[in-house]
């Protein structure tokens, strides 16, 4: 165990690159899980923290949102990137006041987000004041003092934005948007507004609500898995464990991706000897090799194929029944459908006649269908629209709410859908304003407020001046880097809740604070007895998790405490909640919570169960459809896609398999061969060789935008281009390296989403003007 963070930043010289690899997991898995944890933990927390993770009085894992299964938990319920993601929060290196002293800001701004985040857990509040060049530490009233004293200052609350990461808790999520609410602005933008806005946009106007419909035995018990713009075996490697069962039960698995993905090609399940000294199972029994882009182009013409194969043969392709009880729009959907262009879903997709008539057959032979989607769909300017058609397809055949078959967003953060459903969320509906006001007696602001986007443009032009993180790493996640960067130094007040550094804390407003807080895996004693929150995963559970490790530092403070302090500094020890309480008690936040949040009564008792309990999910429990019609709505959407312009390539911005967003774990993108380095660009060999270039080249990466007439040029050099499968036209970089890339005003359709799958990119020579 190395208790001080690498001195050392990245060097992009020693990036090698080799073959990827066949299958995901296995032997070399568990050996980096341990490794990993052991540098950073040792031994005794090591050991104390990866027993807990996911199991019963346990805590959550912190990594993603896959939920565990329901009945047999295996002892070790974890994967390689959820022990890394313990690893890197339970770590036993420290970011001291010392440290601060050390480096100016300005130094800091300098070095990687990897170096920033391997230095360790932040141990102090610290601030910066105007004009000086380093961080100082601070004491935890005199911060709560300095960020009322600015709020209070504004000429209306809404020039503040509160942000939210994913990892919050419920009971912080609910407190904070209370806070807000009560402060008088809704301006709530969240990660999920760069996430899955796309997939609650499109299911809220398609079935009446925005999360999936599917549980973990409904994926495991459906006999055809579609998979589209998603790479499970790094981002959520347990689910490769419910797809191998779906895969024993018989069911067939379509991999939908530009990319050839490990995980979705093969997998050896660590957990069994099998997996470990076997040759493991394939994944994916077809593999659609999409263009960037085409996913609306390949379900339209799915639903082509469909409603043509029921007019030769009525009653035998569609769910009639379901589609006259249950739907609204089918005619007007299939009279579009007949009219797609048959080639332009060739050209748009990339695949072959033979590979779009299979899918249909297999659309066709399937009693259960379950389609799982991530990022690839919901980061597109028609993203919403990409969604609706995803779904269009699975109403043809009746496959929402009932066994086996349904829509399954696989969310990423481990609590962002539960942060929603407490409130997170610039424009909440009425009815859960209402409740809020009745439960408190607050008045809450009905003006909907700034998503993220929304909020970088806001504090760009001086319209929003203080900003607060409730975790997350704003500057890093964000697109338009430069841009993004700018806005917040034109704060009079940047405010971040952290667990770590990151680059958030380095490019300050005039003044700026670091908030240190405990995390998932920490325990946490309030008012002498130990606290749980709980949180909900990607498919409705909501769960208690509980901490046990003892923090890094005695000034660290729970998220809870930290809002409900700084709420009695903003707002006043007699305010009408009972914030004092809640800090110490976090049965009382979740009494509340019961009479507020729709399905959480009894919140305190069902959460204690041993599976925790089940959210309402209209469509997946009674094919009630709470839309517009009252029905579920077939969407009609003119066909988009993305092609490429001569001479230039449509860059995807991506996870390796060694980063949790912009967290850098390490520099080994294992199943891609790419390792010491993250600078690269993954293209097609005849690209490179049209482009006038070579493999291990080295590239400024230009992205080209127009904003009206203007054309707007953006730039980061130095890439190393790695010659790999990806259709022509198309390449792929990570995140957050290339954000700079991504135009803030290039978004998605309705939901807002910057379009970080597909940049508008040129290549020069590295070290072009
Ligand atoms: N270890 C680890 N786990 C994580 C995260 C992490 O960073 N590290 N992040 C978490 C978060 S917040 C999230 S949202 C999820 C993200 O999980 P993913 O969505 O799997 O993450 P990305 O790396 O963005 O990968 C997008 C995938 O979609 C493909 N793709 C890109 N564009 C298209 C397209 O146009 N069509 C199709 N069909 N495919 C496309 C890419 O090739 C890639 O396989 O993971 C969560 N889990
Ligand atoms: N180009 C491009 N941009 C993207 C994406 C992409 O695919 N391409 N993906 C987008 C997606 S899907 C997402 S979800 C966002 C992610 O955006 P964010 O959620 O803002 O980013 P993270 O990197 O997950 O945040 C990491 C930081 O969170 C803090 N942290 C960790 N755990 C805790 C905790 O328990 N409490 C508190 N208070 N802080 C904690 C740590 O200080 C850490 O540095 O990025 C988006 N940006
Ligand atoms: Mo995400």
């Amino acid at each position: 165990m190395t208790r001080t963070g690498p001195t050392d930043d990245i060097d992009e010289a020693d990036v090698t690159v080799s073959a990827p690899k066949s299958k995901a997991a296995g032997l070399t898995a568990v050996l980096v899980s341990m490794r990993r944890s052991l540098e950073q933990m040792g031994a005794v927390r090591t050991a104390r923290s990866l027993a807990r993770v996911n199991q019963h009085n346990g805590f959550d894992c912190p990594g993603c949102a896959w939920p565990e299964p329901l009945g047999h938990r295996r002892p070790a319920e974890f994967c390689e990137n959820g022990a890394k993601a313990v690893a890197e929060e339970a770590t036993l290196r420290e970011v001291t006041p010392e440290f601060f002293a050390a480096h100016s800001v300005a130094e800091l701004a300098d070095k990687s987000g990897y170096w920033l985040g391997q230095q360790g857990r932040l141990t102090r509040p610290m601030v910066l004041r105007s004009g000086a060049t380093h961080y100082t530490p601070i004491e935890w009233d005199d911060a709560y003092r300095l960020i009322a004293d600015e709020l209070l200052a504004l000429d209306s609350p809404d020039r503040a934005v509160f942000y939210t990461s994913g990892r919050t808790s419920n009971e912080t999520a609910f407190l904070y948007q209370l806070l807000v609410r009560s402060f008088g602005t809704n301006n709530l933008p969240d990660c999920s507004n760069m996430c899955h806005e796309s997939s609650g946009t499109a299911l809220t106007a398609s079935i009446g609500i925005g999360k999936g419909s599917v549980s973990i035995d409904d994926v495991a018990h459906a006999d055809l898995i579609l998979i589209a713009g998603q790479n499970p075996g790094t981002n959520h490697p347990r689910m490769l464990s419910t797809l191998e069962a779906a895969k024993a039960n018989g069911a067939k698995i379509i991999a939908i991706n530009p990319l050839p993905e490990t995980g979705l090609r093969g997998f050896r399940d660590p957990q069994t000897v099998k997996g470990v000294v076997g040759s493991g199972i394939e994944i994916a029994d077809e593999f659609l090799q999409i263009r960037l882009g085409g996913d609306m182009a390949l379900f339209q013409g799915l639903g082509r194929l469909l409603i043509e194969a029921e007019d030769r043969a009525p009653g035998t392709v569609l769910d009639r029944a379901f589609i006259d009880k249950y739907c609204a729009g089918f005619d007007a959907y299939a009279d579009h459908l007949r009219a797609v262009d048959m080639d332009t879903v060739l050209e748009a997709t990339g695949l072959s006649r033979t590979q779009l008539d299979d899918t249909a057959a297999a659309l066709i032979a399937s009693q259960r269908t379950v389609t799982c989607w991530a990022m690839g769909l919901t980061q597109h300017t028609h993203a919403v629209a990409t969604i609706e058609e995803a779904t269009n397809l699975l109403l043809l055949r009746g496959m929402i709410g009932k066994p086996g078959a349904g829509v399954c967003p696989v969310r990423g953060h481990s609590n962002v859908q539960g942060d929603r459903t407490m409130g997170i969320f610039e424009k909440m509906p009425e009815s859960f304003l209402a409740a809020l006001e009745t439960e408190f007696g607050i008045s809450s602001p009905r003006r909907h407020g700034l998503d993220t986007v929304d909020s970088i443009k806001a504090m760009r032009d001086g319209r929003a001046r203080v900003f607060m993180a409730m975790g997350g790493n704003f500057v890093s996640a964000t697109p338009d880097t430069e841009v993004t960067e700018a806005a917040l130094r034109n704060c009079s007040l940047t405010v971040q809740v952290s667990t770590k550094l990151n680059r958030s804390h380095v490019v300050p407003g005039a003044q700026a604070l670091i908030l240190p807080t405990l995390g998932r895996t920490d325990l946490d004693i309030r008012g002498g007895t130990k606290q749980h929150v709980s949180v909900e995963d990607s498919m409705s559970m909501v769960h208690l998790s509980t901490g046990r490790l003892t923090p890094v530092s005695d000034q660290l403070r729970s998220e809870v405490a930290i809002v409900c302090e700084l709420a009695e500094a903003l707002l006043g020890s007699d305010h009408r909640v009972p914030w004092a309480r809640f800090a110490v008690d976090y049965d009382r936040v979740r009494d509340s919570i019961s009479r507020v949040v729709p399905g959480c009564t009894d919140y305190n008792v069902r959460v204690r169960e041993r599976n925790g309990f089940l959210l309402p999910h209209p469509p997946r429990d009674s094919r009630e459809f709470v839309t517009d019609t009252g029905k579920a709505n077939f969407a009609v959407n003119d066909l988009t896609w993305v092609p490429t312009p001569a001479g230039k390539l449509i860059l995807q911005t991506m996870r390796s398999h060694d980063q949790y967003n912009t967290t850098i774990y390490g520099l080994d993108d294992r199943y891609r061969g790419v390792k010491g380095g993250r600078q690269v660009l993954l293209v097609n060999a005849e690209d490179i060789a049209e482009l006038g270039f070579h493999d291990g080249d080295h590239v400024d990466i230009v992205s080209e935008w127009r904003n009206g007439d203007a054309l707007q040029e953006r730039r980061v050099k130095n890439f190393r281009i790695v010659a790999y499968s990806t259709p022509k036209g198309n390449a792929a970089a990570y995140y957050p390296e290339t954000n700079p890339l991504v135009p803030l005003d290039h978004v998605a359709k309705k939901s807002n989403t910057p379009v970080s799958k597909a940049v508008v990119v040129r290549l020069e020579p590295a070290g072009s003007p």
